[in-house]
């Protein structure tokens, strides 16, 4: 066998790790033949609740997992790691502004991006997930600089499965017949879900899904507004926020990134290069590919509307906005 994976997740203690991790553990993200090593972090006060964590993943018995670690304490959380996904922030608590949101997760992320940058390998793979994930991705790279930027994403692969279901719902088809669903910019309601170039498989033949769904107004607007509002529609009507389905597109995204997207497209936050327009250095989700190498690449050449356009700078200007609120605190 192999010399063990060793992933961190943060937020080790809470409802979406609980599914993420026997996942990961089983071999849904790795493969079923490669050993993970499993760093969970939290913070002291969910040390107890953690425990019972660890007592549960090894009462699975699971063949692939090497070991467990849990702590509360960055240096050793980093260590070493291949992949940390970051599904820990400080969540908003009810009459929090948004800048007092951002003002207590630009203190975590600084703090994680330096330990990243003292202690994992500098080959490290990012994944943010704690909202607001792209701002806390952008903070976290900039205090890690001896990691390549292109290590650093932000999950909007949620945002993406939600889009392909919605289509696949519309028209009766399976999830694996919708294919090219985009998630342009913020993991928030200003996301641009994009279905100009997705295309769908009805009746064995191949189409772009806006011909099969003959219905403009639900392309430009119900379905935008669906998966834009899709996880305060979730907390409604379950009184707690996405967990199983954030869960399975962390692996998702994970996944695809370590072993390759081949044709498909996927929808991942990255550090913009300026593609399409988007200022250089904003974590933006764009349509990427992913070769073997796991370098990730914008899909390049697409025609963009000025429908899309206009709904890719709304979102633009919010990730604008929020940097400059993020990045005002670290000046202070
Ligand atoms: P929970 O509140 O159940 O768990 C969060 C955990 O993070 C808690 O155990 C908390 O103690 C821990 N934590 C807080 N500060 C920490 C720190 N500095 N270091 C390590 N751990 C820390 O939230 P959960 O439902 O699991 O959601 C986690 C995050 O994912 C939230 O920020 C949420 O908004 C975000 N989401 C992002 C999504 C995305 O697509 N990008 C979708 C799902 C989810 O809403």
């Amino acid at each position: 066998m192999s010399e063990p994976v060793k992933v961190l997740v943060t937020g080790a203690a809470g409802q979406i790790a609980y599914s993420l991790l026997y996942s990961i553990a089983k071999g849904d993200v790795f493969g079923e033949k490669q050993p993970i090593s499993l760093v969970l972090l939290d913070i002291e006060p969910m040390m107890a609740v953690l425990d019972g964590v660890v007592m549960e993943l090894q009462d699975c018995a699971l063949p692939l997992l090497a070991d467990v670690i849990p702590t509360s304490e960055e240096a050793i959380a980093f260590k070493d790691i291949d992949v940390a996904l970051l599904v820990g922030a400080q969540p908003r608590r009810e009459g929090m502004e948004r800048k007092d949101l951002l003002k207590a997760n630009v203190k975590i992320f600084k703090s994680q991006g330096a330990a990243l940058d003292a202690h994992a390998k500098k080959t490290v793979k990012v994944v943010v997930v704690g909202n607001p994930a792209n701002t806390n991705a952008l903070v976290i790279s900039r205090f890690a600089p001896s990691i390549p930027k292109e290590n650093f994403s932000c999950l909007t692969r949620l945002d993406q499965n939600r889009a392909q279901a919605q289509v696949a719902n519309k028209l009766g088809i399976s999830n694996e017949n919708v294919q090219r669903t985009i998630i342009w910019g913020n993991h928030s309601s200003t996301q641009f879900p994009d279905l100009a170039h997705a295309v769908v498989h009805v009746n064995g033949k191949l189409m772009p899904a806006q011909e099969a769904i003959k219905d403009d107004n639900w392309v430009k607007n119900d379905f935008i507004k669906t998966v834009q509002t899709r996880g305060g529609a979730v907390i409604k009507a379950r009184k707690l926020s996405s967990a199983m389905s954030a869960a399975k597109a962390i692996c998702d995204h994970v996944r695809d990134w370590w072993f390759g997207t081949g044709e498909r497209w996927v929808s991942m936050g990255i550090i913009s290069k300026g593609d399409y327009g988007i200022s250089e250095g904003l974590m933006y989700s764009f349509p990427v590919q992913i070769a073997t190498d796991r370098v990730v690449k914008v899909v390049p050449g697409l025609t963009i509307s000025d429908f899309a356009r206009e709904k890719m700078d709304v979102t633009q200007a919010e990730l604008v906005e929020e940097r400059d609120c993020a990045f005002s605190f670290l000046e202070a």
